[in-house]
């Protein structure tokens, strides 16, 4: 399970955390489910735009992105982001695949010298051709920085994409690969305008110093998107650990946003059908969080920051939910604070914590804490066990926010039930007390990727254990040993 990895020019936003968060969220699901996975995430630190910002804090690159990777680390660490490797393209195993892996391509003959004028998006680190920029006032500008373009004209290195088009485009059209669909298709009708052309892949020191040199040319550093992609094989051994390689990379999935999609389709497969590696076995592309109608980013100046999420609900576990249920691969989400508030308001403390807090005190008040098995109620058993089914076909197609939706289903049913049966008032509740609890216990697992602090710390309080989904059927807790009724999150006011 793989995220982009980050320009460390600025603190990550939480546009960044919506990418990680998936990430951190499905890497969890699939372990809750059994499988061994390995969560890779990191940061992209060399290039144009890197050098660049360090130049202006005066610092060296290195300097600059040293500075910067332990502010990283600590914001996935507030939002309990379980890593197996944060890796950076400054790392040395990772400078030296890159190295070997120009070499590989050169000799194969899939790299070529030649002459490329072109205008140039720093921020985005790419080339931008007529049609693609914007023009205004006799300037050329990025359409999504909406920054002047620089003119670059120099010797290159080419890759040689184009030979490689039809290839691609079979295994795009082939399907299964780019998710959701939506995103296949419009990669297909862009190699089909435009065709795969050769990508300019190195850089003049002259210019660019800040990157990892070419093996065949040392006046030359690579280009930084080749360099960055590169990091997922890295990432797992490539050239280095063939045990580990050979394991993980069958199965890798990438999570990115529609922003980076060609660099990961188009090109990438290209790579690594060059390289006689097989693609990634997903590709999952999520759409942009804007805010006033433009995509969150530094350059736009409308960021939202983890920071004031985390702030705001005191929990990172809300903040994670919270992006989760926002969370939309195929269309663009607006950020909207009140929406946010009502939904944790309703969901989380209302629903969800109010649930928690009431069976907590019931049981140690009517029952001591010890709750004993008791006669399953049909419905809610039934609503339970469709619920852990339903999640998991929801998860395996990334519907995150229909996955909690459809948990928050079965708690408000369990509210519902409480209220029925109003276990306050029965002289042994232990029957509705039981059922609840088992509702809870269930709804809490499926929740556990997405709130994963919360889920440990009511297994602990309610003395039960987390279990692997397939696991999880309703009535079979023998006994409730409830030693504490938290209160899991309190309400907001307006914003
Ligand atoms: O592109 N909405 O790094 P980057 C949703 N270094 N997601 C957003 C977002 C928003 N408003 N803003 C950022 C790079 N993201 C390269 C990647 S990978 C080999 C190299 C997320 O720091 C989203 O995942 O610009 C997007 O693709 C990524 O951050 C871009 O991060």
């Amino acid at each position: 399970m793989t995220t982009p990895i980050y320009y460390p020019n600025d603190i990550p936003h939480i546009g960044h955390a919506y990418t990680t968060v998936l990430a951190d969220v499905l890497a969890r699901w699939y372990r809750l489910n059994g499988h061994d996975v390995f969560f890779l995430t990191g940061t992209d630190e060399h290039g144009l735009k890197l050098q660049r910002t360090a130049e202006k804090a005066g610092k060296t690159p290195k300097e600059f992105v040293d500075s910067m990777v332990p502010v990283f680390k600590k914001y996935w660490s507030l939002l309990e982001i379980n890593y197996s490797r944060f890796i950076r393209t400054t790392d040395p195993d990772h400078e030296e695949l890159v190295k070997k892996v120009f070499e590989e391509l050169y000799s194969r003959g899939y790299i070529y010298k030649g002459k490329y004028s072109g205008w140039y998006c720093v921020s985005c680190e790419k080339f931008y051709s007529e049609g693609e920029y914007v023009e205004q006032g006799g300037q050329k500008l990025c359409p999504i920085h909406n920054k002047p373009l620089e003119l670059v004209e120099e010797e290159t290195y080419f890759l040689k994409l184009s030979a490689l088009q039809e290839e691609v485009t079979r295994l795009i059209e082939e399907g299964g690969i780019v998710f959701p669909e939506g995103y296949a298709r419009e990669i297909l009708s862009r190699i089909k305008k435009e065709g795969l052309r050769d990508l300019s892949v190195a850089r003049p020191k002259s210019r660019v110093y800040w990157g990892v040199e070419l093996p065949f040319d040392r006046d030359y550093v690579a280009y930084v998107w080749i360099d960055a992609l590169l990091n997922y094989l890295t990432g797992v051994g490539f050239m280095r650990d063939n045990n580990s390689f050979e394991k993980y990379w069958a199965e890798a999935h990438h999570i990115i946003g529609k922003d980076i999609l060609w660099f990961h389709s188009a090109i990438w497969f290209s790579v690594l059908r060059m390289l006689g590696l097989s693609p990634p076995k997903r590709l999952i592309v999520h759409a942009y969080i804007v805010n006033r109608g433009l995509k969150m980013g530094k350059s736009v100046g409308n960021v939202v920051l983890i920071d004031d999420l985390v702030e705001r609900y005191k929990s990172p576990d809300a903040v994670r939910y919270l992006l989760m249920r926002l969370l939309n691969l195929d269309k663009d989400v607006e950020f909207d604070q009140s929406l946010l508030d009502n939904i944790y308001n309703s969901e989380l403390a209302d629903t969800y914590g109010n649930l928690v807090r009431r069976a907590g005190v019931l049981a140690m008040r009517k029952l001591g804490g010890r709750v004993e098995r008791a006669g399953p109620d049909p419905g809610l058993e039934q609503l339970s066990n469709s619920t852990v089914e339903k999640v998991g076909r929801l998860m395996q197609e990334v519907r995150v926010s229909e996955a909690l939706s459809t948990v928050l289903d079965l708690l408000r049913e369990a509210n519902g039930y409480m209220n029925k049966t109003q276990p306050w008032s029965l002289e042994d509740p232990r029957e509705p007390l039981y059922n609840v609890l088992e509702a809870l216990r269930i709804a809490t697992n499926l929740l556990y990727p997405v709130m994963p602090a919360t889920a440990e710390s009511l297994a602990r309080a309610f003395g039960f254990q987390l279990r692997r989904v397939d696991r999880l059927a309703f009535g079979q807790v023998e006994a409730y040993s409830v030693s504490e009724a938290p209160i899991l999150f309190e309400k907001v006011g307006k914003a």
